[in-house]
């Protein structure tokens, strides 16, 4: 199992873990959710995943939940870059 832990702005309650937590936790390969809720900065996302888990995938799953993902760092970075580094 592999854990993604992604930052995710503008989550302010429990209302918004909820909603994130049920869109991401609908993707292929997504475990379980956790989420450290910061109000006034960016929250971190905890996902852990039975299977590999698409980068784009997570994006517009918090983005459809009506958030933002601010950062994505993984044990395997090539799970969740979004930008390719050089
Ligand atoms: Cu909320």
């Amino acid at each position: 199992m592999r854990t993604i832990d992604i930052k995710v702005s503008g989550m302010t309650c429990q209302h918004c873990i909820n909603a994130v937590t049920e869109e991401l936790t609908a993707l292929n390969g997504v475990e379980s959710v956790a989420v450290d809720l910061v109000a006034d900065s960016n929250s971190t996302v905890h996902i852990d995943t039975s299977g590999p888990v698409d980068a784009e995938q997570i994006a517009a799953a918090i983005e459809e939940a009506g958030y933002e993902v601010a950062e994505a760092e993984a044990d395997d970075a090539d799970v969740v870059s979004t930008d390719a580094p050089d």
